[in-house]
């Protein structure tokens, strides 16, 4: 009997990456725990993925390649050979390119992996060899990075970590005990050192709930608040004038801009008392250090990237910079020297190739786009439950004429509409490498057991797709660890002395960035801006394009030119019942789709324990909401507007804010009452910054299910 502990690392899109060891005996995973030694991680891991062996040995995973047999949708297939799988999509492919061109091949991937070689960029190298179409990747945070980049930089800003040393802890739109659970020791370790600690969410959340103040929010309005809280700070001279004087630009214009945001203004649009705005506004500047953990929902609206600039101009007013532990903290991924165009290889990208954004595929599926797609390959995504305009995006996929081939581990909503399904490993059968969003550890992903029947990590998926398709140049003909070689610039100061056996020694390494207990990168300035000082006035609009090529893997065609506003203002929802009482009067209810505690976007979604947490697919609606609707806590309802419906238990609560009611994201349609899930009502209008989504200013109304079927 052998028994042994491997190094590895939970591949999830999250930013806690936690470090992973998983006991394996012969040949068996039989338990992943956390790494104690880890200093974020701190040996434990969450609902989702402390039994992360239940997934691997699920009895749904698809271990060889499949065919479809039965209708698109009816999830029957028969299993076939790769040499079958791979001479398919070469023929299809090859017809569709004759006929058609190349970019009539549309990829879509996103994060179902996080590894450096398995995650993000996985394809781009491949697809843009064939001259596939480019899928514009902005689900998630482009709005903010956009937002944040024009205000501060590319920079890591604040060490998580660090929060144990902040005195005035803002967490603005984000449920750091759901989706973020491993930084909350630090947030209670400052809170029990007499921080206060302030939510500012819609949403009771499990959060809000052990918050000193918990501030609810009219969703969509964040950037109002922020801007209310600078003409406080501005009127009341409570600003660090030797910090704004040194570092940073346009203080003038910001204070005459944020006298159109009043704290009497302010309240109006965002539900919150003027005195409550003046609080937070006098608390935050003068408690230091005072920090900002910015939350991915904070985006989600017409106005989310003003609020990202808005609120990246508060910590550089009240010199919050000056302390460890203050400041704001979006992502410190911009720490880690990743070798994004190796890994893309957008030198590849052919000029005029469509880019067609990942929030558009429904569009893109039924011929509203000028390029028609005719082949559809996925991997590492499920957009069946994660794109909006779910009822046309399920339309577009039942299409006969459309080759979908589909790489995963189950057969998810999306693979029950593929052609061709090709079986991935999961994270214990594939080695890798991680970076973080959430803290600044390079993590190491052994293999700890043999792939289970024809499963591949998706870096042989490419190999062997290449080959297929007559490519031989050498990116594949690399190994795994020489591609970790090429995917991380190792000769940078923060890597100094970490290689891979260091990794594999220890599992992670910290980037040689300093303690946290001194990391104040921006003490004196130093922001990786154009001007290197923290733009309240940002250089950066007048460059016309509010999607970072970085979403795009580099490519720079497509500009959207026009004037973009240099000061961060506020723009009203898209929808809600302040801003157009006419659709308010058919669909007066604001929804939030959140992310679900106990799924992974929607991975998990279709296991047992997870599903046994999560419970059946609810809508939380106060109770005021419910009454006037005849609704009582465990009615089937159905939640609708012009563009779809699904149908839900209702979860009666005074968690959420009268008006607003939240469905999670990440139930399976398939095991849906109505086979549609939140993303039904969801629209694909794009956010003010980086094309990002505008799922918190979504309008629906809710009626019971036994009313609506009369
Ligand atoms: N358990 C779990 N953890 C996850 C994930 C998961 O699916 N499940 N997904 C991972 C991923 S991909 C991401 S991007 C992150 C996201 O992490 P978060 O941003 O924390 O995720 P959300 O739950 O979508 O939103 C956080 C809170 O924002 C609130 N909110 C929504 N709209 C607004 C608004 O307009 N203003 C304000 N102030 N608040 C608003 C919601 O009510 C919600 O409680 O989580 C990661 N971690
Ligand atoms: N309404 C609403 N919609 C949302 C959001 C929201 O909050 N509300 N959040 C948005 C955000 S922030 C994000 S990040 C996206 C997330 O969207 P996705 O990244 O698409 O997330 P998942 O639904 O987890 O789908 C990932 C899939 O990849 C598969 N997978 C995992 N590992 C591998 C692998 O190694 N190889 C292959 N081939 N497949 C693998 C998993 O089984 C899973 O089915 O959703 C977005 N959509
Ligand atoms: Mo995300």
């Amino acid at each position: 009997m052998t028994e042994k502990t491997v190094f590895g690392a939970c591949p999830h899109d999250c930013p806690d990456t936690c470090s992973m060891l998983t006991t394996v005996k012969d040949g068996k995973a039989i338990e992943v725990r956390g790494n104690p030694d880890h200093p974020f991680t701190q040996g434990g891991l969450c609902v989702k993925v402390n039994n992360y062996q239940d997934r691997v040995y699920s009895s749904d995973r698809v271990l060889y390649p499949l065919k479809r047999v039965g209708a698109k949708g009816s999830g029957e297939f028969e299993r076939i050979s790769w040499d079958q799988a791979l001479d398919e999509i070469k023929t299809r492919w090859t017809a569709i390119i004759d006929q058609h061109g190349p970019s009539a091949i549309l990829p879509y991937s996103y994060l179902g992996t996080e590894g450096l070689l398995n995650g993000l960029n996985a394809g781009d190298a491949f697809f843009n060899k064939l001259g596939a179409s480019i899928s514009e990747r902005t689900f998630c945070d482009s709005g903010a990075i956009t937002a944040f980049f024009m205000t501060c930089g590319p920079t890591a800003a604040v060490d998580p970590e660090s929060f144990v040393h902040s005195k005035y802890i803002v967490l603005w739109a984000i449920n750091t005990i759901s989706t973020n659970l491993h930084h909350w020791p630090f947030i209670a370790k400052a809170q029990e050192n007499g921080a206060k600690v302030v939510v500012i969410d819609p949403i009771s959340t499990r959060t809000a709930k052990k918050a000193d103040w918990h501030i609810a929010i009219r969703p969509g309005t964040d950037a109002a608040l922020a801007l209310g809280m600078i003409n406080v700070i501005t009127e009341e001279d409570l600003v660090d004038h030797d910090y704004v004087e040194k570092y940073t630009v346009g203080y003038d214009e910001l204070k005459d801009r944020a006298a159109n945001f009043p704290p009497d203004k302010v309240a109006q649009i965002t539900g919150i008392s003027a005195d409550d705005i003046r609080t937070l506004a006098r608390e935050f500047a003068t408690t230091q250090p005072s920090v900002i953990r910015m939350g991915v929902a904070i985006e989600r609206n017409a106005s989310g990237g003003n609020a990202v600039r808005a609120m990246s101009c508060l910590p550089a007013l009240v010199g919050s910079w000056r302390h460890c532990g203050g400041g704001i903290l979006h992502m410190p991924i911009w720490a880690f020297p990743v070798n994004w165009d190796g890994l893309s290889r957008p030198d590849w990208i052919r000029e005029g190739t469509p880019v067609i954004n990942q929030w558009r595929l429904g569009a893109a599926l039924t011929g509203e786009l000028e390029t028609k797609i005719q082949s559809l390959f996925v991997y590492n995504s499920n957009p069946a439950v994660v794109a909006p305009e779910q009822d046309k995006l399920l339309e577009g996929l039942a299409r006969e004429d459309l080759f979908t081939v589909v790489s995963e581990h189950f057969i998810t909503d999306t693979a029950r509409y593929a052609d061709i399904v090709l079986p991935a490993t999961t994270q214990l059968e594939q080695f890798d490498v991680m970076f973080s969003w959430g803290h600044l550890y390079l993590t190491i992903n052994e293999v700890a057991i043999a792939p289970l029947g024809e499963a591949v990590p998706n870096t042989e998926m490419f190999r062997r797709v290449a080959h297929a398709m007559g490519f031989n140049d050498p990116y594949w003909d690399r190994t795994d660890e020489e591609m970790a070689q090429d995917a991380l610039d190792w000769s940078n100061p923060v890597l100094d002395g970490i290689d891979l056996d260091l990794l594999r020694q220890h599992g992670y390494a910290r980037l040689k960035v300093g303690s946290p207990d001194e990391f104040v990168p921006h003490r004196e300035g130093n922001f990786p801006t154009p001007s290197g000082k923290v733009e309240f006035k940002s250089s950066m609009a007048a460059g016309g394009d509010m999607v970072l090529p970085l979403f795009r893997q580099g490519y720079t065609g497509n500009q959207r030119g026009g004037e973009i506003d240099p000061l961060p203002n506020y723009i009203p929802p898209n929808e809600s019942p302040q801003t157009n009482p006419e659709l308010a009067a058919r669909y007066p209810l604001n929804i939030l789709s959140p992310k679900s505690h106990a799924f992974l976007n929607s991975s998990y979604g279709n296991l047992d324990a997870q599903l046994h947490h999560a419970g059946e697919q609810m809508v939380m609606i106060s109770p005021d909401d419910a009454k006037a609707r005849g609704i009582a806590d465990g009615d089937a309802v159905r939640v609708f507007n012009d563009r779809g419906a699904f149908e839900a238990v209702a979860r009666v609560s005074d968690d959420a804010r009268p008006g607003v009611v939240v469905a999670p994201v990440g139930y399976w349609a398939k095991d849906s009452r109505n086979g549609r899930t939140v993303n039904a009502i969801n629209p694909p209008a794009f956010a003010d910054y980086g094309n990002a989504p505008t799922f918190s200013d979504t309008l629906v109304e809710v009626t019971s299910a036994a009313q609506a079927a009369e």
